[in-house]
């Protein structure tokens, strides 16, 4: 039984609810961007079309003086992208939208692996007012029974690796440190041997994002290829600081580029404890998407 039916049907209401959509409704989100600021707030409207299923909409108002925001600047090929994740920081969706309707609104849908709580971030640059990150909470079906205890987390003094369909990814960020930017080595192998069948995704040659389990706060960020620490060239705190290089470089051309199996991301995680950190990249032209729990202890 769905839960809103559930809540009803103890007020006796019962005869006159609708069946199973779970949230038909305008949601305002939490600002979520690490070490951002807002200036604008988002509006989501979900519509549950079938089980697992969302129609999302999403609009925005300037922060100050409430307007419809209407312009924003691509990054990655698109205006906007959307991710959500669900509430034990283990599975990632990741849609995107080309572009804005003339009035502001993005639409998409979206379909989640299983019923739950997903936190749905929307990236995207409003223009000229940064890159801006809105979560929404959306509540997908009933309320699982059985929630899935959150995976044991990595201790980042170690050397990470992890398998992912035919590819084993290692991340070595042995020296990071919460609050510090710091340089995390990222190489993908195949068969025990370095993966060479990569291809951009979007333009870069992986996408991380790191969320913080406690206060669910969100980091953007995409690797500059080579294992060697490039600098901060291609860095990226998040797309508002990186305006695509690789796109122009990748994207345009009808041949699939490689991408070096070995990556550096340049990360500053905001604070310590525990993180998700999900990485995507296209390997052997599919979609490989990793969920990696890391900790830091709180010392
Ligand atoms: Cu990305």
């Amino acid at each position: 039984m769905p839960r809103r039916s559930l809540v009803l049907a103890v007020a006796g209401l019962v005869a006159t609810v609708a069946p199973a959509m779970a949230a038909d409704e305008m949601l305002s989100g939490s600002f979520a961007l690490a070490g951002g600021e807002a200036t604008v707030e988002g509006h989501l409207a979900v519509t549950e079309t079938a089980p697992l299923s969302l129609e999302l909409e999403l609009t925005y108002t300037d922060a100050g003086i409430g307007e419809p925001v209407t312009a924003f600047t691509e990054e990655l090929t698109q205006q906007l992208h959307l991710l959500a994740v669900d509430s034990s920081l283990t599975h990632l969706v990741h849609e995107h939208v080309k572009a804005a309707t003339a009035d502001g609104r993005f639409a998409t849908g979206m379909q989640v692996p299983r019923p739950g709580l997903y936190h749905i971030y929307a990236d995207a640059v409003p223009e000229g007012r940064g890159q801006q990150v809105v979560r929404f909470d959306v509540q997908v079906g009933e309320a699982a029974a059985d929630i899935a205890p959150a995976p044991q987390p990595f201790a980042l003094d170690a050397l990470i690796a992890v398998p992912i369909g035919d590819y084993e990814v290692t991340i070595d960020a042995r020296e990071a440190q919460p609050y510090v930017e710091g340089a995390w080595h990222i190489a993908i192998s195949k068969a025990g041997q370095p993966a060479t069948d990569l291809s951009p995704y979007l333009g870069v040659a992986a996408h991380a994002i790191l969320i913080r389990a406690a206060d669910l706060s969100y980091v953007h960020a995409h690797p500059t290829e080579g294992g060697a620490d490039t600098g901060h060239d291609a860095h990226a705190s998040g797309h508002a600081h990186a305006p695509a290089p690789a796109e122009n470089a990748h994207a345009g051309h009808a041949a699939p580029a490689s991408v070096a199996p070995e990556m550096t991301l340049h990360l500053t995680p905001p604070g310590a404890g525990r993180y998700t950190l999900f990485l995507e990249f296209i390997g052997g032209g599919e979609i490989q998407t990793l969920a990696v729990p890391l900790e830091w202890p709180a010392s």
